[in-house]
């Protein structure tokens, strides 16, 4: 297939009832390794048939770990092929845009990692080239959204058994970061995941983020810990520790303040043990163990959906708007008081 082919609408590529949907993987690093052992090992209807990794050890990796698939080092050489229906992007988010296109314009479905793009301006074009589908076709990987205790708290505030919701405080904190981290990744590689679920949670847009720095940890080559703070439009305020040298373990959790009660998401939990005068319950150490029943849901639903000719979580405006966040929290690390984010009108297509 040309890589200038649009699938008409309402065409899926493949033949729902008969197949597995074939999904080509691009990226196989820690993430992408990741996926490809779960759409192997633990997802129905879907199958890895591409390993697009330009690294020779990680492609032969991934094709390893998925029988029957193959390597190869870029997108088209793997649009080309005619036994593709999705593609899992899982580059580096300054990598997306350069695969995104090409596979919209292939018609194909899309599980893409967060972020959607770097910046608002690529994120913008993204939509424009998707408006011209017959529907939305990508799924942006926030995957804290089906996590289930997220789940649970979100149906709290829908149901307002504890009246409004008038307030989150939430902790995002790693072990520690690569030392390619960057202080703007504090806002654009990790509070980007608030800046998806806090509105998703609260039912309303993020209207301004201000960051003030904690003292400053040591170990740290930038300003962190920080505290972001998520002004929301219908008055919800968020305030979001991030931490990305704690060194402990990993850690994100939520409490939320309601008008009649309180409620708590993430409390580390498992097998605790008293012994010598300690109490002891093993923390996660990475996102990749603390999420993984999200992942696991996430894509599940995404291949489910893909059959239906849908996506089945958030979609690319979804990840436009977080990307005009971002483009707010990395102003607001440089300067004091809140920053407005910026309004857009949202196109029918995504309604
Ligand atoms: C990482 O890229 C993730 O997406 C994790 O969920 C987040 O907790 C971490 O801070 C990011 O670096």
């Amino acid at each position: 297939m040309s890589s200038t082919t649009v699938t008409p609408a309402g065409a899926a590529r493949r033949d729902a009832d008969a197949r597995d949907l074939r999904v080509a993987v691009v990226g196989a690093g820690m993430m992408g390794a990741d996926h490809i052992n779960r759409i192997t090992n633990r997802i129905r209807g879907a199958a890895v048939v591409a390993v697009v990794e330009p690294d020779e050890g990680r492609a032969a990796a991934g094709v390893a770990a998925a029988p029957g698939s193959v390597a190869r080092t870029r997108i088209e050489e793997a649009i080309d092929r005619d036994d593709l229906d999705a593609v899992l992007i899982a580059t580096p988010g300054f990598l997306h845009e350069p695969v995104l296109l090409p596979a919209l314009e292939a018609g194909l479905e899309i599980l893409c990692e967060k972020p959607l793009t770097q910046d608002s301006d690529s994120s913008a074009r993204i939509l424009e080239v998707e408006q011209r589908l017959d529907r939305p076709h990508i799924q942006v990987g926030f995957m804290r959204r089906f996590d289930p205790q997220y789940r649970e708290l979100r149906n709290l505030v829908e149901t307002s058994d504890l009246g409004a919701l008038l307030g989150l405080h939430c902790v995002h904190r790693n072990p520690s970061v690569a030392s390619s981290y960057t202080e703007a990744m504090l806002i654009t590689d990790s509070v980007v995941h608030e800046f998806d679920v806090v509105p998703w949670l609260a039912g309303s847009d993020i209207a301004s983020v201000e960051v003030k720095p904690l003292r400053r940890n040591s170990v740290s080559a930038f300003a962190d810990p920080a505290l972001v703070l998520l002004q929301l439009e219908n008055g919800v305020l968020a305030d979001v520790e991030i931490n990305v040298n704690v060194g402990f373990g990993y850690q994100v959790k939520t409490e939320a303040v309601f008008e009649h009660g309180i409620a708590e998401i993430g409390r580390t939990a498992g097998l605790t043990a008293w012994r010598d005068g300690h109490v002891v319950t093993a923390e996660h150490m990475s996102f990749t163990t603390r999420f993984a029943p999200a992942y696991d849901e996430q894509i599940q639903r995404w291949v489910d959906a893909a059959a239906r000719g849908t996506i089945d979580g958030p979609s690319a405006w979804d990840g436009y708007r977080v990307a005009l966040a971002c483009e707010a929290g990395v102003a607001a690390q440089h300067t004091t008081g809140p920053v407005d984010v910026a309004t857009a009108a949202k196109p029918d297509f995504y309604a």
